[in-house]
């Protein structure tokens, strides 16, 4: 058969743990979109219920042959199943099918390979992807020997499989050592950061809540923003416009549920911006009907980055999109008593007092002084005036006096007046 890029898609779901059917719904519903975002369209959908998965075949061969005999009707030629398939699992399936066999990670790593831009982006993936298709080889490999047969017989699948292990590793090692070179270069524009002595946040939420967008609304950027899951890869920095202080924004790639680890470790470096920022921007998309379960798959992203218990600020976007009532019972059950903002960063209301709000952050942990700098150190004035939260300030004859706060990165600035 050509390929025609047509595909089904198969979700599994276990009968034996309670409230599954629902999220293996949304879940199936979020492959759709995935599975399109990688240039396929999907003409059918399936969900199964079992009572266990089968170590063969995941899902059962009768639902396996009955989409197969589907996909023979609607000319499909691809089947991406909504679980994470081994290599002996795609191999046994796409026998006993005739079709092609994806599952969830190989769909998204499929998308990342074709959003990544930059050169370190595009590393990344494919040090992912070859991760993915290493351990799959090694499934395969193990159930091609046993249908090999007599023990102590070196299948020629084995010996191919060694040789492709071999192979993958080397390309793997490589990349690699390109990587880290680049991370090293990246590394230094994040210590010149520092120099520049500008705190920043980190914006984060699930793909699509409207990072980039409201990104764009507080700096008056341009960045690219599309309706499609992981429009952003790489992590781009932009001041906030006329803010009180000066704050960095990083948008950054979006998370996912059952996001393939391959991914998580290969974008390590990506998703250190986050752990580096001085505060976080939540963003969530509450024109979602899936949007608490978003939030859950956000926080636990947050918790291995160590980043959950940074300064935080959430941002419920898309107002423009849901009725009062959504407004006023987030409101009513914010039991962390988190900082909250609600937006609509396409229209731009509330981006005003989303603004006020995040200068807050930064300012509470800013330390106060109250000074006077004579006038032959004057740099300093003008240095503070590029960092510093100014209350209040003077010219006295004794020099510029000046009331301020000061974030603790930024004290080497008025150091030689503090001795
Ligand atoms: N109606 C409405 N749409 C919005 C709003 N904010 C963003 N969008 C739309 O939501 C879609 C996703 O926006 P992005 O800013 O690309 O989202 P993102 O979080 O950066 O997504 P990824 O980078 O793909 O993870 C775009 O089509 C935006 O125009 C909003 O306040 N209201
Ligand atoms: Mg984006």
């Amino acid at each position: 058969m050509q390929e025609n890029n047509k595909a089904l898609l198969l979700g599994v779901y276990l009968t034996s743990e309670e409230g599954t059917k629902e999220s293996a719904e949304y879940s199936l519903r979020e492959l759709s979109e995935l599975t399109e975002a990688a240039g396929l369209e999907v003409v059918g959908e399936s969900l199964q219920a079992r009572s266990k998965f089968d170590p063969t075949y995941a899902a059962g061969q009768g639902k396996l042959n009955e989409l197969a005999e589907l996909a023979d009707a609607l000319e499909a030629d691809t089947l991406v199943l909504d679980l994470n398939l081994s290599g002996s699992q795609m191999r046994n399936i796409s026998e006993l099918t005739g079709l092609k066999i994806l599952d969830r990670t190989l769909i998204i790593l499929d998308i990342f390979a074709l959003r990544a831009t930059t050169m370190e982006g595009r590393l990344q993936v494919e040090i992912a992807q070859l991760n993915d298709r290493a351990t799959r080889l090694v499934g395969a490999g193990l159930a091609l020997s046993r249908l090999g047969g007599g023990i102590g017989t070196r299948g020629p699948g084995e010996t191919q499989l060694e040789t492709d292990r071999r192979h993958i590793q080397r390309r793997i090692k490589t990349l690699k050592k390109n990587l880290k070179e680049l991370h090293k270069r990246r590394k230094l524009t994040r210590e010149n950061r520092e120099r520049n002595q500008l705190i920043t946040g980190a914006i984060v939420g699930y793909t699509n809540a409207g990072k980039s967008t409201l990104m764009n609304a507080l700096c008056e950027s341009d960045l690219h923003t599309m309706d499609q899951v992981f429009a952003t890869l790489d992590p781009t920095a932009r001041r906030i416009k006329d803010s009180d202080i000066p704050i960095l924004l990083i948008d950054t790639v979006g998370f996912i549920r059952k996001l393939p680890h391959q991914l998580v470790e290969a974008f390590q470096s990506t998703l250190e911006e986050v752990s580096y920022a001085d505060f976080i921007v939540e963003v969530t998309d509450i024109s979602d009907p899936e949007f608490e379960s978003q939030m859950d798959t956000v926080e636990r992203q947050l918790e291995n980055l160590e980043a959950d218990t940074k300064p935080r600020i959430h941002v419920f976007n898309k107002i423009d999109l849901v009725d009062q009532q959504v407004i006023d019972q987030i409101k009513e059950t914010n039991r962390h008593s988190e900082i909250q903002a609600f937006v609509s960063a396409r229209q731009g209301t509330g981006i005003a007092e989303l603004k006020e709000a995040l200068v807050e952050i930064p300012k509470s942990q800013m330390l106060p002084f109250h000074l006077v700098i004579p006038f032959d150190q004057s740099q300093i004035v003008s240095e503070l005036r590029n960092v510093a939260y100014i209350d209040n300030i003077e010219y006295t004859e004794q020099g510029t006096d000046i009331s301020f706060r000061i974030h603790q990165g930024h004290l080497g600035i008025i150091s030689s007046l503090l001795d």
